[in-house]
């Protein structure tokens, strides 16, 4: 038996996939009455500011789509359903569906709230071919969540996102691995990962309109033209593509904000804001098993100026009154002069994941501050649990005057 193999070129097989009207599938999921009718998340159209997160696809044949002003959804189409979004919702199913998508690739990256890919390269002999694969995974989404999703698959990354869009929604379009070129060549230029609309203004000034026509141009004239991000764009064209499909970095902060419906002069209000937004983040931390040592107020003004102001404590945190008692102190001491507040918000940063935490350095706590802090876990623990049965109406309002927090450095 030789020990040598032959060069064979051995092609990865990665799936995208993204889920179909994300927000207004849920809604119309958890709400059967709003199916087959044009809905839209987002911000209120009474308000007259903010935009569409998303549009169901009733909603889009009238011209809705995200990013668009709620103002001018709404004279698109005054009789769709208008509905605020419900993030925690979201990120539960988002969540569900990640997990359906680990049971086909031990290696998935989640980009965003409803899109991932999977390296399934050699999983494929386990689980059947790439076209059985998919389709098994979009069954099981089904299945678990009552949502669509759309697969796209291709040797590389890029391809296979720009095919899981070709046929929303519902859809499944597979590239046969090594075939990347000849499938991206009809495609406009617009489709390139990273093309923004000055890039494709001058590809077309070449006369240059679909991705077949872009590959075929000189990578060193195109590098002498437009520079070395267009020899990438037109690695791409080639169908060329080697990122890795890689888990998720561990995040370095995590934040919760509000922008208020009118810009805010009234201190009382803004605090009462605070609260409620320390309460859900820290909430999210618990459930995450994540605690913070940084506490990061950020304040935008009217007119878009954003400040941001940090304090940094010796022990990692994620107690509600701890975090409403920090941010409190920081809001009070910052001055806005008489300019109104137009968003606050609060993020924790130099994180601790549930994997690395130290044993409890019970040095730094007198014995009376470690009770009190047993006892603060306990009490957030309780109302946790209240929260998830009866819903954010539970407040702790009778325990958050008192004192004393862990040391600062
Ligand atoms: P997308 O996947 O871009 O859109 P979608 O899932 O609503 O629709 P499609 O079928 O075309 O994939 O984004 C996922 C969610 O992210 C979307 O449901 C709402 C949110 N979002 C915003 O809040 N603002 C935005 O501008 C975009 C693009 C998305
Ligand atoms: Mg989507």
């Amino acid at each position: 038996m030789s020990l040598t193999s032959s060069p064979v070129t051995t092609f990865r097989s990665i799936l995208h996939v993204d889920l179909d009207a994300f927000f207004a599938s849920v809604e119309q999921k958890d709400h059967p009455e709003y199916r087959g009718r044009p809905v839209v998340i987002g911000a209120d159209p009474q308000s007259g500011r903010g935009v569409v997160s998303t549009a169901s696809y009733e909603a889009r044949k009238f011209g809705i789509h995200s990013a668009m002003p709620i103002t001018t959804a709404y004279r698109l189409c005054p009789h769709a359903l208008y509905l605020p979004p419900r993030m925690g919702r979201y990120q539960e199913l988002s969540h569900q569906v990640m997990e359906v998508l680990e049971g086909y690739s031990p290696l998935v990256e989640q980009v965003g709230i409803d899109e991932a890919f999977l390296d399934c390269t050699g999983t494929e002999a386990l689980l059947g071919s790439a076209p059985r694969l998919a389709r098994s995974l979009k069954e099981e989404v089904f299945h678990k969540t009552g949502l669509t999703i759309s697969v796209g698959g291709a040797g590389n990354k890029f391809t296979a996102k720009v095919a899981s869009d070709m046929n929303k929604p519902d859809g499944l379009t597979l590239c046969e691995p090594g075939k990347e070129r000849e499938f991206l060549a009809p495609l406009p230029v617009e489709k390139l990962w990273g093309a923004g609309e000055k890039t494709v203004r001058k590809i077309h000034s070449f006369g240059v309109r679909t991705i077949g026509e872009f590959a075929l141009l000189s990578p060193e004239w195109l590098r002498m033209e437009m520079g070395e991000g267009a020899v990438k764009l037109w690695m791409l064209a080639n169908g060329v593509d080697d990122r890795p499909v890689e888990e998720e970095g561990r995040r370095k902060s995590i934040s919760e904000e509000t922008t208020f419906l009118r810009d805010q002069s009234e201190d009382e209000v803004v605090e009462q804001a605070l609260f409620r937004i320390a309460d859900t983040l820290s909430r999210k931390m618990r459930k995450l098993q994540i605690k913070g040592r940084t506490v990061t107020l950020k304040v935008r003004l009217e007119g878009f100026v954003t400040f941001t102001r940090s304090r940094t404590l010796r022990e990692p945190i994620h107690d509600t009154r701890t975090i409403r008692h920090i941010t409190r102190e920081i809001y009070r001491s910052f001055s806005r002069g008489s300019r109104r507040i137009r968003l606050v918000g609060i993020a924790l940063s130099n994180l601790r994941f549930p994997d690395e935490s130290p044993p409890e350095q019970l040095t730094l706590f007198s014995e009376g501050g470690r009770r009190e802090k047993e006892r603060e876990e306990g009490l957030d623990r309780v109302l946790d649990n209240l929260k998830e049965r009866f819903g954010e109406r539970v407040t702790r309002a009778t325990f958050l005057e008192s004192s004393g927090h862990p040391p600062e450095e």
